[in-house]
C-alpha cells in the first residue's frame, strides 16, 4: 500500500480521507488524474491526426483514466483502507452524453488507442448539453427527457479559444472546450469540443421538445436533433457546419504555430472524416485555404491529400444528402465550393449517379469525401467488400487505389481491464500481463482449455459477474434475475436491421413452448438494452412488444420459472460495462449484409461469451477466428440477401403463411395476454408490418434462429465444461479486436502520423 498516495488524497482533500464525502473525493480524484495526465503530454512532431466525428461516446472516465495511469490499484487499495469503495466515488461522476452507438463508441475506442499507441491524435466534435436522451419506460413505452450531464467538474474545460462561425449569414463564437485523453502508458492528447455560450437548457420544453429555429439558444442541445420535419433536418446542418467551421479553423491555426505554411497541410494534417456528418469540412477547408490567398486547385489538392473519410453504414437512408437549398439557406458561403467540386467530379465521370449535386438538385456528401479525399475506408472485411461490389461500385472502379479495409476494434482497458477485473486477473496470472499492451498474446490462454481447474475458475468468473449483475438490475429496476439461467443478451441501439424483432418472435415462441408444456433445456433470462430514436415508430413498437412480452411472462409463474425478459432502461455505457461480463450468449442477429461491422459482437467475445449470430460484420471475422465450433452462425448470407433486394421477390406473407411455428408467433402479438398490458395500436402496427412489409427479412430466418438457439440452451446445459473450453477459445482469440491494432493499420496506410 502506497504511503504517498494517501498523502496525495488527503492533502488533494484537504482532510484524512476516511472523514471526505464521496463529491469531495471525486473531486480529489479529478485534480490527480488532471496533474498525471498533464505530465504525459508531448510536443507533436510531423503529421498530427485530427478525428472528427459528431460523436465521442466515451463513458465515465475516472477509473478509466486511473487504469491508464497506472493509478487504479493504489488509489482503490488506498480508499478501502479508509473504509471508501472506489466504485461508490465513481457513482459521483455523471456519464458523458456525447454519442449514440457503435460509430461514436468506435471514435472513443479509437482516442483511447491513439493515445496509448503515443501517437499524436486529437478528437474534434461537439459539446452537447444534453447528449440524445435518457430514457425510461412508464406503460411499456419509452419516454424520452434531457439527459442533463454537464456538471461544473465536467473535465472538458472551457478555454479563451473562440472562432467566429458564420449559420446563414450569422456570425457566432464557437468555444473551444479541451478534455485529455490520456492512453495506457502513453501520451495525453485532446478531445476537442465546440459550444456556444449563448446554448440555453430552460428552452427544452415537455420531453425533449424545444423550438428548433433558435439556433442561438438550441444548436449543441441534442446529439442528432429530431429531423422528421424541415426545422430539424437544417438544425443537424447547423451543427455539422458549426462543428467543422471551428475545427478546420483549429486545425490550422494549430498547424500554422508549429511553423506549417498551409501549402505543406497534409504534411502537419490528417483529418478523419467519422461519417458524413463532417464532410462540410472538406469545402470548409478548402474555403478557408482561399482566404490564406492558396488558389482553388491548389487547396482541392490539398484538402484531399489531407482529409480520408470512413463508412460505417450501407443503409441508404444514413448516407445523409441534403436538398440543395438547405445548404443554401444554411451555408451559402459553401454552396459555391460544393457546386466547383461538383463541377470536377462531372468532368472525371459521366456516370451520373457518382455526382455531388444529382439532377433534383440534392448534395451527397459520402460523394464528395470519396472524390476529395485519398482514402475511403469500411470498417469490417465483408462490408468493404460490399462497398466494393455494390453500394459503391461505381466509385470503387473510379478509385480502386482509394478503397481499403480497417475492421473496428474495440479498446481492452475499458472493456476487459475496467469492466471485468475478475477476469482480467485470472488471465493475468495465466499468461502475464503483457495482453495490456499487446492483445495478440491473449492467445497463450489457449494452452489452457483442457486445464479443468482454469475453466471452473472462468465459470465461478461469469456466475458472479452474473451475479453482480443481477443485484444491480435489482436495485435499478426492481427486477430479479435466476443467475442460474443462460443470460442472453441483445444491448445495441434499436433498430429494425439489427432485428430486435426476431428475438421478440423467439421468445414468444418460447413462451408458447412453456405453456404447452414443451420446456427448455436450460432457464434462459433474455436481456435487452437499446433506445429508439424517438421519431422511430416501429422501433418504438418493438420496445412496447418487448415490455409487453416481458411483463406477460413475469405475471406466469409456470413460464417464469424457465424464461424470464429484463429491458435495461437508459442503456449507456456504464450499463454496458455491466451487462458484458455477465453475458453467456452475445446476440449479433443482424440481417446479413446491412451491420458494417458491429462492436459490441467483440467486447462479448472478450468477456467470454459465445456468439449467436449471422454472417454479418464482424460476425464473419469472429468466425473465422474461433472456428466454426465456437460460434452458433444462422440464416441468411449476405449474398442471398442483396439477392433479394435486388430481385425485389421477398414477400413476408408467404412466409407467414407457410410456417404455423412462425404464424403463432406474429399472431401472439395480439392475443388477448398481449393486450391485458399492451397498447392495441403499437401491437397492431408491429404486426402489420412484419406480415406485410418485414424490409429487414426477419421471417426466412426465424426457423434456424430457434433452431441454432435452442442447440446453445441444449449444449450450455448438458456440458457446462465444454461451454466454459469454447468460451475460454472466445476470450484468447479476441486479440486481433484490439482497436490498438485497428490504429496501428490506420497509421500505417493512411495517416502516417508523427510522434
Ligand atoms: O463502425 C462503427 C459502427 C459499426 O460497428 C456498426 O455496424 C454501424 O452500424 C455503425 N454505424 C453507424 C452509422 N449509421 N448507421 N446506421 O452508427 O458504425
Amino acid at each position: 500500500m502506497s504511503k504517498s498516495m494517501k498523502a496525495t488524497l488527503t492533502d488533494l482533500c484537504q482532510k484524512e480521507i476516511s472523514t471526505a464525502t464521496d463529491a469531495e473525493l471525486y473531486t480529489a480524484l479529478l485534480k490527480l488524474v488532471h496533474e498525471k495526465s498533464q505530465q504525459h503530454v508531448k510536443p507533436v512532431t510531423g503529421r498530427k491526426l485530427y478525428y472528427i466525428s459528431a460523436e465521442f461516446l466515451i463513458g465515465k472516465l475516472l477509473s478509466n483514466n486511473l487504469i491508464n495511469l497506472g493509478l487504479y490499484d493504489d488509489v482503490r487499495d488506498t480508499l478501502a483502507e479508509a473504509g471508501k469503495a472506489l466504485a461508490d466515488i465513481e457513482e459521483q461522476e455523471p456519464e458523458p452524453s456525447l454519442g449514440n452507438g457503435g460509430l461514436g463508441r468506435l471514435a472513443a475506442c479509437f482516442l483511447d488507442s491513439l493515445a496509448t499507441l503515443s501517437l499524436p491524435g486529437d478528437g474534434v466534435g461537439l459539446r452537447y448539453h444534453c447528449g440524445l436522451f435518457h430514457q425510461n419506460f412508464k406503460n411499456n413505452v419509452q419516454n424520452e427527457t434531457p439527459d442533463f450531464w454537464l456538471t461544473d467538474q465536467c473535465a472538458a474545460k472551457a478555454t479563451d479559444t473562440v472562432f467566429p462561425v458564420s449559420l446563414a449569414g450569422k456570425t457566432y463564437s464557437a468555444r473551444l472546450y479541451k478534455l485529455p485523453v490520456t492512453g495506457y502508458e502513453g501520451r495525453t492528447n485532446t478531445l476537442n469540443l465546440f459550444d456556444l455560450d449563448t446554448v440555453d437548457e430552460s428552452v427544452i420544453g415537455d420531453g425533449i421538445s424545444f423550438d428548433k429555429k433558435d439556433i442561438a439558444k438550441n444548436l449543441t442541445l441534442f446529439l442528432y436533433p429530431d429531423d422528421s420535419d424541415e426545422d430539424g433536418r437544417l438544425l443537424r446542418i447547423y451543427q455539422q457546419y458549426f462543428m467543422v467551421s471551428a475545427g478546420a479553423q483549429l486545425i490550422l491555426d494549430e498547424c500554422m504555430a508549429r511553423g506549417c505554411n498551409l501549402h505543406d497541410l497534409a504534411d502537419y494534417a490528417a483529418i478523419q472524416i467519422n461519417d458524413t456528418h463532417p464532410s462540410m469540412v472538406i469545402p470548409e477547408l478548402i474555403r478557408l485555404l482561399g482566404l490564406h490567398g492558396i488558389e482553388f486547385e491548389e487547396a482541392v489538392q490539398i484538402v484531399t491529400d489531407t482529409c480520408a473519410y470512413t463508412n460505417h453504414t450501407i443503409l441508404a437512408e444514413a448516407l445523409e444528402k441534403w436538398p440543395r437549398h438547405y445548404l443554401d439557406t444554411v451555408v451559402p458561403q459553401l454552396m459555391p465550393i460544393i457546386e466547383k467540386l461538383d463541377a470536377i467530379a462531372k468532368t472525371r465521370t459521366d456516370n451520373a449517379a457518382l455526382a455531388i449535386i444529382d439532377q433534383n438538385q440534392v448534395v451527397h456528401m459520402a460523394h464528395m469525401d470519396i472524390h476529395f479525399s485519398h482514402s475511403t475506408n469500411g470498417v469490417a472485411t465483408l462490408h468493404t467488400q460490399i462497398l466494393k461490389e455494390s453500394e459503391l461500385a461505381g466509385f470503387y472502379q473510379m478509385y480502386p487505389d482509394k478503397f481499403n479495409n480497417k475492421t473496428n476494434g474495440i479498446t481492452f482497458r475499458r472493456w476487459l481491464l475496467k469492466c471485468n477485473p475478475a477476469l482480467t486477473s485470472e488471465i493475468e496470472n495465466l499468461i502475464g500481463d503483457g495482453f495490456k499492451k499487446d492483445a495478440s498474446e491473449l492467445k497463450k490462454l489457449l494452452a489452457y482449455t483442457d486445464d479443468t481447474e482454469v475453466l471452473s475458475k472462468i465459470r465461478t468468473i461469469k456466475k458472479d459477474n452474473k451475479k453482480q449483475l443481477a443485484t444491480w438490475l435489482a436495485d435499478k429496476q426492481g427486477i430479479r434475475l435466476n443467475t442460474d439461467a443462460l443470460f442472453s443478451i441483445q444491448s445495441k441501439r434499436l433498430h429494425e436491421y439489427k432485428r430486435q424483432q426476431l428475438n421478440l418472435l423467439f421468445l414468444i415462441h418460447e413462451y408458447l413452448e412453456i405453456k404447452a408444456g414443451h420446456v427448455p433445456a436450460t432457464p434462459l433470462v433474455s436481456i435487452f438494452g437499446a433506445k429508439a430514436a424517438p421519431a422511430y415508430i416501429i422501433a418504438k413498437d418493438i420496445i412496447h412488444g418487448l415490455l409487453t412480452l416481458s411483463q406477460v411472462i413475469s405475471e406466469d409463474p409456470q413460464v417464469s420459472r424457465w424464461l424470464q425478459l429484463a429491458f435495461v432502461e437508459n442503456y449507456n455505457v456504464s450499463a454496458a460495462e455491466k451487462m458484458i461480463p455477465a453475458c453467456d450468449l452475445s446476440e449479433q442477429i443482424s440481417l446479413a449484409s446491412k451491420e458494417a461491422s458491429g462492436t459490441g459482437n467483440m467486447k462479448f467475445m472478450l468477456n467470454g461469451a459465445l456468439t449467436l449470430g449471422t454472417m454479418d460484420g464482424a460476425n464473419v471475422e469472429i468466425a473465422e477466428a474461433v472456428g466454426n465450433d465456437n460460434i452458433y452462425i444462422f440464416g441468411q448470407s449476405s449474398k442471398q440477401v442483396i439477392h433479394h433486394y435486388a430481385a425485389a421477390d421477398y414477400c413476408a406473407r408467404d412466409w407467414y403463411e407457410a410456417d404455423p411455428n412462425l404464424r403463432r408467433a406474429i399472431d401472439f402479438l395480439t392475443s388477448e395476454e398481449m393486450l391485458k398490458y399492451g397498447d392495441e395500436e403499437h401491437l397492431k402496427r408491429l404486426q402489420h408490418e412484419l406480415i406485410n412489409k418485414d424490409w429487414f427479412q426477419t421471417l426466412p430466418d426465424f426457423n434456424a434462429y430457434v433452431v441454432r438457439k435452442e442447440q446453445a440452451m441444449k449444449d450450455y446445459a448438458v456440458n457446462p465444461e465444454d461451454w466454459s473450453r469454447r468460451t475460454l477459445i472466445n476470450i484468447a482469440e479476441a486479440g486481433f479486436f484490439s482497436s490498438d491494432r485497428t490504429i496501428a493499420e490506420y497509421d500505417q496506410d493512411i495517416w502516417h502520423l508523427g510522434k
